[in-house]
């Protein structure tokens, strides 16, 4: 069977049935009510973005399109985003998909949000104890993905843009092969954020620039032998201000941190437990990166030397993503 891009490119547009989007936010567990095209830019269908160069790689197809609401939230909230694939509470996504699940925040724009505005607030990828990815994680939990807003932040609007990443066709890049390549599947919602806080996200990453197709995140072997994954993007920003009010939360870890340093114990326990766990595995780079290899076109100099050990030549495998496979 041979498709041409174009083709190929049509048929998934003839087609509501894949992939995945995003259907409302819960405030510490209270739902906010169906968001979309509400208080979500909600994209027309959910097919994934794959164009890096792309402005809807930000805020999706629909993104510079502001909606009429805002979810409102204090600082420090748990906030949830709830996923489905093609109705609330379903399979949510299909089960090829698997890879990371990354929130970032950037000062509310009614633009489309492609420059440098956006600060990281969380992230989740394999966890290497469990073997499972964010994505599996997200269907076993009904489409629902908690983070936490920042304790610190500063009270304003704001857009929060979460994208789950599909790894099943990453072996090979977009830009060389476009019926293949990671997939992503951005959603920004419109938050107000209400407190006395003052940290402001200062991170200034872009998109479009700072995502490049041999992110070893990006450019990834699903099917090869891998002990660990690298998120896509900067770190976690830290909040200078958010780490005394967040501490309060995870009792337990607080408890096991403190006894031998108590001043750190505050500084350490931002994240929850599991999810302090998940990024120290998921996030660790190799301490003395190999030396790049010669003559290979450059995008980004740690990404290329990451990549040939951490994806081994792919073996051909298909995994249909195709609207007609109800996937
Ligand atoms: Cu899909």
């Amino acid at each position: 069977m041979h498709f041409t891009t174009t083709t190929l490119a049509l048929a998934l547009a003839a087609t509501v049935s894949a992939h995945t989007t995003m259907f409302s936010v819960w405030v510490n567990g209270a739902d906010q009510g169906d968001g979309r095209n509400v208080y979500i830019r909600s994209p027309p269908n959910n097919s994934p973005v794959k164009d890096l160069a792309s402005t809807d790689l930000v805020c999706n197809v629909n993104g510079a399109k502001a909606v009429s609401s805002f979810v409102k939230a204090a600082a420090g909230s748990t906030l949830t985003f709830e996923w489905f694939h093609d109705n609330r509470g379903d399979d949510i996504i299909d089960g090829s998909h698997k890879g990371p699940i990354i929130t970032y925040i950037a000062p509310f724009t009614t633009g489309n949000g492609a420059s440098s505005i956006w600060t990281k607030i969380a992230e989740e990828g394999f966890d290497t104890s469990t073997k499972l990815w964010a994505v599996d994680k997200l269907k076993t939990n009904g489409g629902k993905k908690d983070f936490t807003l920042p304790a610190g932040l500063a009270a304003g609007k704001y857009l929060i843009r979460q994208e789950i990443i599909a790894l099943h066709e990453s072996d090979a890049a977009f830009n060389v092969n476009s019926v293949r390549g990671a997939q992503f599947y951005p959603s920004c919602v419109q938050i107000e954020v209400t407190g006395s806080g003052t940290a402001v996200p200062t991170q200034n990453f872009n998109f479009n620039t700072g995502y490049t197709y041999s992110d070893p995140g990006i450019l990834f072997n699903l099917y090869g032998s891998f002990t660990s994954y690298t998120i896509p993007g900067p770190k976690v920003f830290a909040f200078s201000s958010s780490a005394p009010v967040v501490a309060t939360t995870t009792t337990s870890k607080a408890v096991v941190v403190a006894p031998t340093t108590t001043s750190k114990a505050a500084v350490v326990v931002p994240t929850s437990t599991t999810k302090a766990a998940a990024s120290t595995t998921t996030t660790r780079r190799p301490a003395s990166p190999p030396t790049p290899v010669r003559g290979r076109p450059t995008r980004s100099r740690l990404a290329q030397a990451v990549t040939p050990t951490a994806n081994p030549p792919a073996p051909v495998v298909t995994v249909v993503c195709a609207g007609n496979k109800g996937q």
